[in-house]
């Protein structure tokens, strides 16, 4: 007869030791497979704040990394790494805020299974989702190598159309004010023009 104890130990043991990893901090990496996919549809470099807190990733000990963090930091960095399933309101202090959403949308658990194929993500995230509120999706910017978080990075005849209808109203208010002032201008050339023809005397 088995024992039962054993025979659960024995099923359990690879979910344990997935879960001492992340605990432990074994796979607090930057995922090279996404930065992989995103400079390959792109064509630009890109570092690793499109989604982490520091532009060179999680490892290390300046601000944003694993070994900065204080104790409050770290149970939020704890409390994201067990964050498998989407919906769990994750604020790790090693991402940013794209790559929180991330999480918070895919789970923990999807995201890491889909490292073999990083294309899948952009149909995954909200696709009005617009952090940076420059008329470009998040989805959208991730495609292009743009950064999420910033403004002033974005595919420029999306940006340039996005500010143009942003901003229609000067638009139009200065394409007004320019005609009337051409208006004005034809008019005194034409008064000018007509005193002249006219002559001394007449
Ligand atoms: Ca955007």
């Amino acid at each position: 007869m088995r024992d039962p104890v054993r025979t659960f130990l024995r099923g359990a043991a690879p979910w344990m030791l997935f879960a001492v990893l992340i605990l432990a901090g074994v796979p607090a990496r930057a995922y090279s497979e996404y930065r992989s996919f995103i400079e390959k549809a792109s064509g630009r470099n890109v570092d690793c704040s499109i989604c982490h807190a520091n532009p060179e990733g999680p490892e290390g000990v300046k601000p944003g990394q694993i070994g900065s963090l204080n104790a409050e930091e770290q149970a939020r960095l704890t409390q994201a790494r067990t964050a498998f399933q989407p919906g769990v309101d994750v604020h790790s202090p090693i991402l940013n805020d794209f790559g929180n959403s991330i999480i918070r949308t895919v789970g923990k658990q999807k995201f890491l299974a889909m490292r073999q194929h990083p294309e899948s993500l952009p149909a995954l995230l909200p696709q009005d989702s617009d952090l940076d509120d420059d008329g470009i999706p998040d989805a959208r910017e991730l495609v292009d190598g743009t950064h999420p978080l910033d403004a002033g990075q974005g595919n420029p005849w999306l940006l340039l159309w996005n500010n143009l209808a942003k901003n229609s109203v000067l638009v139009v208010s200065a394409v007004l004010a320019v005609g009337f002032m051409l208006f004005g201008l034809l008019n005194l050339r034409s008064f000018f023009s007509g005193r002249e023809n006219a002559g001394p005397g007449k």
